[in-house]
């Protein structure tokens, strides 16, 4: 996911760009043609207000933030493919964000509405409902969103809504993508099937006489337990009965600033409504004309409008019903089992609790006694029906169309044109781009609202199909408009249509894909969206996968929490200078001399916890910080950023250095040694070649026994001593383990623990034998090779020592070295990956522990080999075993 040009990198930038910077170096050692791309989410609101505050111009604090933040990217040892680099807030770059806008409002997916829209007053715009937390409040600015009517362009999202939700399935696959990130778009999608039925209303009020109130309900089992009827604010009997009702129109003022959870009620005086399922029923109290409230807990746009209650059996019904009839007996109407007769619940009695889980249909109401939830939902439907009652099974969806209108300068000008005589036209595409208007500094200058709408110069136009005059329409595109379809424009990125179709059916969809989870619903779901809209065009129509789906494999990595002092009484966060940190593992609160509770949270001014990764990478180098930051916690956990272990790293990448430097490694090496496939060759051909040498013996002599030998390979081996083959063994075993953690499990921790020890081996290895000095250089050039993803600098470094450690300096003849002659060029990563040698894992794996007791007590173990060779029968492999043993 590419940054967004906030200021400088922060450490969560520094991780995700560390994943995917190690992951794409790995595809590249192992042959691949890997492009790994970056760019810049460059519009948005916080440049412009920044530009507020500062009385520049938004373009000019993108870009300088831009220019840091690429300096530091660099900075951290990251490989991206510069030359396709992108700004989103680029003329060449936005033309095509308009050119899909308009695609858009070709196929009739993208129109303009009167609505009750969400509105942000301290950022002054309007904002989507994905935007608004479930608190009411902006997912910017923080502010206490209002609801006012306004004409906005909304995008056809829903006409998309059926593909969006069945295609996670395929994207569930072999863990594709993650669970949690699978479970929160099918949330935000909220398909629920359920039941529509109306209930006719009784009242005194002219206008609302006729009108029956529809429904929606997931349990039409409940039916016979409703004991109320309530009406969201805006629900058009409420507006109409507000024209006369002097308090319900107080209470409809009061009602937006109640608190989410908030239960208060507005009883309607003369209005009543009537269950349906009164007209199928005789007698048993259902037939009661129910009261109508209006209630805020009822949202506007779900279902129609107004919830059925039934306190007996819906957890919000019961708290609403509690708050307004305290003294009403609740009614029970399901039951856990299927020949029970439930008692009503009491206010204030132990049993006031709603049971929410389906169950029984309960056995005193007429006809249904005894029938499981489904099944009841079944049956009242169809008897509805057949009595004539308008009621018929729907489904439901929370998802709402896109609002992407927004009021604000710093965005893709949306492309249209309003005429008098011809409303909204498109503009042409030899028109595009609509450029934004270039305003002067000052111009922002504690400005609020929206520049565009102000600039009579450049809102004056003609309108294309007519030539009147007309104006261009003001408002900017969501920036999430932006980030729904710029990986599209990787893979041409010079091209002058969004993107060109074979270079997409090449390389779409997104093989990898890496970012926050604090993106898994709204980025995510537009920009599948998109794509699946695009794979509809001729753009783009060979969507492969799944029809349309953009990334094939997606991490989300974790968030960065810091480290937090606290004042262990008060609960004060600590300015770091109060806190002595000389001894690391115990800080002490200077002014007290007591000990500060530590802990980790999320990063942010108010709790002095934010790290800066320039100052980190300046002190430890880049090499240090990706692998510090990654080996402290699994990608996608929270990673809790604590530099009093790095030095560890800083130590064990020291060391790497160092034993690519190792005094004892041959002078030479083997005359067979040829690159570049000898890199990996088998442990047998380095062995034949040792032999060959004279620096390998062959086996003790027999003494006219068989050879315990089958082949030549485990005679050669067998000459090895035991130290010798666990190194050789250690190394394999590595090989294997690392790469598939950075090919199927991304387990980028366990990389780094698994090189650590893989060190540790290499450095125990015994330096006597003439052999161990010849298998620690290739273990070492293999460790050099797996940790180059991780640390590229420290690993192309190592790299050049051992060689000249093999074959005289490097730098004095470099043609000369076999070892750079490959690929014209002496980095590391030009010699791929390593790949094990299972052959040697096969034979050296032949060893196991044996342990001798002598009356229980453990005596001694010794290594022996786990097969004989060329014995059969229990007596004779015994005896094989002592044999080895003595
Ligand atoms: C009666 C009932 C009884 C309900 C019961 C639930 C449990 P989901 O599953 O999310 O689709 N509802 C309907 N429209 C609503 C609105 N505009 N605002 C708030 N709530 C609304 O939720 C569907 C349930 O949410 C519906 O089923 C309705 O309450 C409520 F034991 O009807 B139910
Ligand atoms: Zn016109």
């Amino acid at each position: 996911m590419f940054p967004y040009p906030s200021g400088t990198l922060h450490l969560g930038h520094l991780r995700v760009y560390t994943i995917s910077d190690v992951l794409a170096r790995f595809k590249h050692m192992q042959g691949y043609h890997v492009l790994h791309p970056i760019g810049w989410d460059a519009f948005g609101l916080p440049a412009e207000n920044a530009a507020i505050e500062r009385g520049v111009h938004p373009e000019k604090w993108t870009l300088h933030n831009i220019q840091a933040m690429k300096a530091q990217m660099m900075a951290m040892g990251g490989q991206w493919d510069w030359d396709r680099e992108l700004r989103t807030c680029d003329p060449d770059f936005y033309q095509h964000t308009q050119r899909i806008f308009l695609m858009l409002h070709e196929r009739g997916l993208a129109y303009q509405a009167e609505s009750m829209v969400n509105y942000d007053p301290v950022d002054k715009t309007v904002l989507a409902n994905e935007q608004v937390d479930a608190k009411g409040c902006s997912w910017r600015s923080g502010a206490k969103v209002q609801k006012i009517m306004l004409k906005q362009w909304f995008l056809k999202i829903k006409e998309f809504q059926e593909p969006l939700l069945k295609d996670l399935d395929a994207l569930a696959e072999n863990g594709s993508w993650p669970e949690r990130v699978l479970a929160m778009q099918r949330n935000w999608l909220g398909r629920s099937e359920g039941t529509e039925l109306c209930f006719d209303i009784q009242t005194e009020h002219p206008e609302a006489k006729v009108k029956p109130v529809e429904v929606f309900t997931t349990r039409a089992d409940t039916l016979f337990g409703v004991q109320y009827i309530a009406l969201s604010l805006n629900h058009p009997i409420v507006q109409e009965i507000a024209k006369q009702d002097e308090a319900l129109g107080a209470f409809l003022q009061r009602a937006p600033d109640f608190p989410p959870d908030s239960r208060e009620g507005y009883l309607l005086p003369n209005v009543t409504a009537r269950n349906p399922v009164s007209t199928i029923l005789n007698g048993n109290g259902v037939s009661e004309p129910l009261p109508v409230y209006v209630a805020p807990y009822v949202l506007d746009d779900y279902g129609s409008g107004a919830v059925m209650g039934v306190p007996g059996h819906d957890t919000r019904d019961h708290a609403f019903w509690r708050a307004n009839a305290p003294n009403s007996t609740i009614k029970v109407v399901i039951t856990a089992k299927a020949n029970h007769t439930p008692r009503p619940l009491i206010a204030g009695a132990k049993n006031d609790k709603p049971m929410v889980r389906k169950g029984f249909v309960a056995a005193n109401i007429n006809g249904f006694a005894g029938l499981p939830s489904d099944q009841a939902v079944e049956e009242i439907v169809t008897r509805l029906q057949q009595s004539g009652q308008p009621i018929e099974k729907t489904e439901n969806w929370r998802l709402r169309d896109w609002l992407i209108s927004r009021q604000r300068y710093w965005g893709t000008p949306i492309p249209i044109i309003h005429c008098n005589s011809c409303g909204p036209v498109p503009v042409p595409d030899d028109d595009l781009p609509v450029e934004l208007p270039n305003l002067p500094d000052r111009y922002f200058q504690g400005k609020t609202g929206n520049p565009l709408a102000e600039d009579v110069k450049w809102k004056k136009t003609l309108c294309p199909k007519c030539g009147s005059s007309a104006e261009r329409e003001t408002d900017t595109m969501d920036t999430f408009m932006d980030s729904s379809w710029y990986f599209f424009k990787f893979l041409t990125p010079k091209d002058k249509s969004p993107f060109g179709s074979a270079e997409v059916d090449h390389g779409m969809p997104v093989d990898l894909y890496v970012g926050g989870v604090e993106h898994a619903i709204l980025h995510l779901l537009y920009a599948r969206f998109i794509s699946k809209f695009l794979s509809t065009t001729p753009l783009w129509q060979q969507g492969r996968l799944v029809q349309g789906e953009p990334f094939k494999k997606l991490i989300t990595q974790g968030m960065v929490h810091g480290k937090t002092y606290s004042d262990p009484d008060t609960g004060r966060f600590l300015n770091p200078a109060e806190v002595d940190k000389t001894n690391p593992s115990a800080p002490v609160i200077i002014s007290s001399g007591l000990a500060p509770k530590v802990s980790f949270e999320k990063m942010s001014k108010s709790k002095y916890n934010g790290v800066d990764p320039g100052k980190t990478i300046a002190l430890y180098g880049a090499d240090v910080t990706r692998a510090h930051m990654l080996f402290q916690a699994p990608v996608s956990d929270i990673l809790e950023w604590d530099e009093t272990s790095i030095t560890g790293v800083q130590r064990w990448l020291a060391r790497v250095l160092e034993i690519s430097n190792a005094p004892f490694f041959p002078p030479h090496l083997p005359k067979t040694f040829k690159p570049p496939n000898d890199l990996d060759q088998p442990l047998i051909h380095i062995l034949a070649s040792l032999r060959h040498s004279g620096a390998l013996k062959p086996a003790t002599p027999t003494h006219g026994k068989p050879s315990p030998f089958e082949t030549a390979e485990e005679e050669l081996i067998s000459c090895l001593k035991l130290p010798e083959q666990k190194l050789w063994l250690k190394t394999q075993e590595t090989i294997a383990s690392v790469h598939k953690s950075y090919s199927e499990t991304y387990s980028l921790n366990t990389i780094v623990s698994d090189l650590m020890s893989l060190t540790n081996t290499i450095e125990a290895a015994p330096h006597s034998s003439a052999v161990t000095p010849h298998l620690a250089w290739h273990a070492t050039a293999h460790l050099l090779r797996m940790l180059a993803p991780i640390a590229p600098a420290v690993a192309e470094e190592g790299w050049e020592t051992l060689h000249k450690r093999t074959s005289g300096p490097i730098a004095e003849n470099p043609k000369h070295h076999p070892l750079l002659r490959h690929n014209g060029g002496p980095s590391i990563f030009a010699w791929g990956f390593p790949s094990a040698d299972p052959d040697s894992i096969r034979l050296l794996d032949t060893t196991m522990t044996c342990v001798f007791q002598v009356d229980g007590k453990r005596k001694f173990e010794v290594e022996i080999w786990k097969k004989p060779p060329s014995v059969t029968g229990e007596t004779e492999t015994r005896r094989w075993v002592l044999d080895q043993v003595a």
